[in-house]
């Protein structure tokens, strides 16, 4: 128990603490070639749960400001399969709210502008917003103005002044990474018409639980969400979740929650609050074993890898994912056991994985040095990937899926 934490969304004081990984460096603060070993700085990655709202959070908070602007390297337009997703995900809003010139689609944590360009399109007004210089340049690039600002509920007042209310606020894989939930979700009720829905993607915390997707845990990720956890958030913020969908194949598992201003729920959010209920989500005995089972996992992985390197095999990773950093260096697996990482993200090639520091070059260096495995560390784009990766399979090149349990794919 961690009497000296208070939950972040309902405030309960004391948070029990199920799984703790150690003192991790931050997973996207990829470093320059020349860095010192051991130079890296490292924060305690544990993992809590609040008995009162069930919320799964982390106990550590680094500063935005420390994870998001200073050489945020993630691009959401890597994944031809998030890029599919999206397209998709803006059709259908598009189709189900009728929107067209006189609509207004905002987007919180718009990146590279993967998803707003695909309204931008269709003749729908957009704003983007992201702290990430790089990212809200590459968007404008794509013709998607983008403020490079954090979102909360002062700048939500600004926007809705200066520009009106929006039918559509898209909040993808952004909630978590906010250690002021309350404020977060209050600025959308803020900004959202009476009529207009706000739709949030992130991982679900059952299949996190449920797969062994302990990697998934960094600190970027302050908190890990069900349908009972955003259900009291939106609540307490003025908000009503109405509708839930599940899209298996997304970061392992990733739910879409749609939240609005009626009260007018679909069958899907009582079955899903149901069925946390009937599987214990709402209790800490769900999460127990799973410091257990991750041990199980990291104790397969190393034995697998340093048996096939004993055998005298090469090993490479690939895809230097935030995800990778926090398996990795959990696991302390450096240059003595994985010899370079691929990403197709050029942003990332020729840096280091952090406290690791195993080089990341880019994908064809595995047609060129040929590993005879490869841990794949995205292993969310695990289809993806594999199909990509064909001619370096047919040449006997081998895939080490992770979890949830270490599986060689030929
Ligand atoms: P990827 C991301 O986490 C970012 P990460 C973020 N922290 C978040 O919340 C979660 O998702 C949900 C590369 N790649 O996206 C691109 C290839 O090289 O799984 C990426 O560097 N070739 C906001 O960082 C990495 O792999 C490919 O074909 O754990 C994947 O990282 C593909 C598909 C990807 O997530």
């Amino acid at each position: 128990m961690r009497d000296d934490l208070t939950c972040r969304s309902c405030g309960e004081p004391g948070l029990t603490s199920f799984l703790d990984l150690g003192s991790t460096p931050l997973s996207d603060a990829l470093v320059p070639g020349d860095t010192p070993a051991g130079a890296d700085e490292t924060f305690p990655l544990e993992v809590a749960f609040c008995r009162n709202c069930s919320l799964v959070q982390i106990t550590e908070e680094v500063p935005p400001s420390k994870l998001f602007v200073d050489n945020y390297l993630y691009f959401s337009s890597f994944s031809d399969h998030l890029l599919r997703h999206s397209r998709e995900n803006a059709l259908a809003h598009i189709e189900r709210q009728g929107l067209g010139p006189e609509s207004f689609v905002v987007e919180v944590a718009s990146n590279d502008g993967y998803l707003l360009k695909n309204f931008v399109e269709a003749g729908v007004p957009v704003l983007g917003i992201d702290p990430a210089p790089t990212q809200a340049e590459a968007a404008e690039a794509n013709g998607v103005p983008t403020l490079t600002e954090f979102f909360g509920i002062d700048l939500a007042r600004r926007i809705a002044a200066e520009r009106g209310k929006a039918d559509v606020i898209i909040a993808n894989n952004v909630m978590a990474h906010v250690p002021d939930l309350n404020g977060f979700v209050a600025g959308y009720a803020e900004l959202l018409k009476d009529t207009g829905v706000v739709t949030v993607e992130n991982p679900y915390v059952r299949d996190l639980i449920d797969h062994g997707a302990f990697d998934t845990i960094y600190h970027e990720h302050f908190c890990y969400f069900s349908c009972s956890a955003v259900n009291a958030l939106a609540r307490r913020n003025g908000l009503f979740l109405n509708h839930v969908e599940y899209v298996p194949d997304l970061h392992g598992g990733t739910l879409r929650w749609h939240l609005g201003k009626r009260d007018e729920p679909s069958e899907t959010v009582r079955s899903y609050l149901r069925e946390e209920q009937d599987k214990g989500m709402l209790d800490i005995g769900y999460y127990k074993d799973f410091a257990t089972r991750v041990h199980g996992i990291r104790d397969g992985l190393l034995d697998l890898l340093r048996g096939l390197k004993a055998q005298g095999n090469t090993i490479a990773a690939y895809g230097a994912a935030a995800k990778g950093s926090t398996l990795v260096n959990f696991m302390g697996i450096g240059t003595d056991l994985v010899d370079f990482v691929v990403d197709r993200n050029v942003h990332k090639q020729g840096l280091l994985m952090p406290g690791v520091h195993i080089p990341i070059v880019g994908p064809e260096a595995l047609l060129e040095r040929k590993p005879d495995y490869t841990l794949l560390l995205a292993w969310n784009f695990k289809d993806e990937i594999l199909a990509q990766q064909d001619e370096y399979r047919r040449a006997g090149g081998q895939f080490i899926v992770p979890v949830p349990e270490p599986q060689v794919v030929a």
